[in-house]
């Protein structure tokens, strides 16, 4: 097997720094967190940005802050958000795209989301694919429901997505997909050919999709975006979160990659260290 890729998502929008003091949402707290990332065995940080206040922000100038945070805790791939929070335009989630950084996620259909409704219609995602392939951004494939894949498929036949790219299952989101084994199952059957693919469940079921994950090939997101807690009460660090997952599958006979290794295995461009 491959050896694992793990993505950190440090901090989302739906998640507030009251909920927990281990939320890096300002550049300086995500860079230090990049670190520690790094070294419990992450390859890939997928950021959205706050304002000092804590609020949601997805201003070109606070993400531009964050890529050069974590590009100075190393050689991590930079992954930006698409999907921002509810309530964004279409026209801000994208904007920080002129930034250009290695990948960045296209969420392939609209979902439930909670009681909002996380709205990607086609318009919307060929908009921001339009703009990622003006960029050279790689895109990395959110699915939240069976019908997204059926929609990445679509949008390749119109010729504005190519295929196969990287594929992240997103698990049980109140509204999409629950997060079961069978589940993963029926997805990952479905994918289309040569895509590389991570399972990123929310809330308890991150471990139990990660650990599926580790024995079907598959690699691994996690991180406070997801999940908050690392047992029953108990909240955690994002650096905790992967350092369980590495130990875990170093345990099962498959290593972890570094982020070298994890753009050789995604086809990205190797990184040209200063
Ligand atoms: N915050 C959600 C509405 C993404 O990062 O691309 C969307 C989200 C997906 O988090
Ligand atoms: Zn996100």
């Amino acid at each position: 097997m491959e050896p694992l890729i793990i993505t950190c998502a440090p901090v989302g929008a739906e998640v507030s720094p009251d909920q927990s003091p281990y939320l890096p949402y300002t550049p300086t707290l995500l860079g230090q967190t990049a670190r520690a990332v790094r070294e419990a065995g992450g390859s890939i940080v997928h950021v959205h940005c706050r304002n000092d206040d804590g609020s949601n922000t997805h201003s070109v100038e606070r993400f531009r802050e964050a890529y050069q945070a974590v590009r100075a805790a190393g050689d991590l791939i930079v992954q930006f958000s698409t999907g921002g929070a509810i309530g964004m335009t279409p026209e801000e989630r994208a904007s920080v795209l002129e930034l250009r950084p290695e990948m960045a996620t296209l969420t392939c259909g609209s979902v439930n989301f909670g009681d909002d409704i996380f709205e990607n219609s086609f318009p919307i995602m060929r908009g921001i694919l339009r703009r990622m392939n003006e960029f050279g951004v790689r895109p990395e494939l959110e699915i939240f429901d069976k019908g997204h894949l059926a929609n990445a498929r679509r949008l390749a036949k119109e010729g504005l997505l190519k295929l196969p790219q990287h594929v992240d299952l997103v698990l049980g989101v109140p509204g999409g997909l629950e997060a079961t084994v069978q589940n993963l199952c029926d997805l990952v059957d479905d994918l289309p050919p040569g895509c590389t693919w991570s399972v990123a469940g929310i809330g308890r079921r991150q471990l139990p999709m990660a650990m599926a994950a580790i024995a079907m090939g598959g690699h691994v997101r996690v991180g406070l975006e997801d999940n908050l807690y690392y047992s029953k009460g108990r909240l955690a660090r994002n650096e905790e979160l992967v350092a369980r997952v590495a130990r875990i599958s170093e345990e099962a006979g498959r290593p972890v990659a570094t982020p070298d290794k994890a753009r050789e295995i995604l086809g990205l461009p190797t990184l040209v260290k200063a």
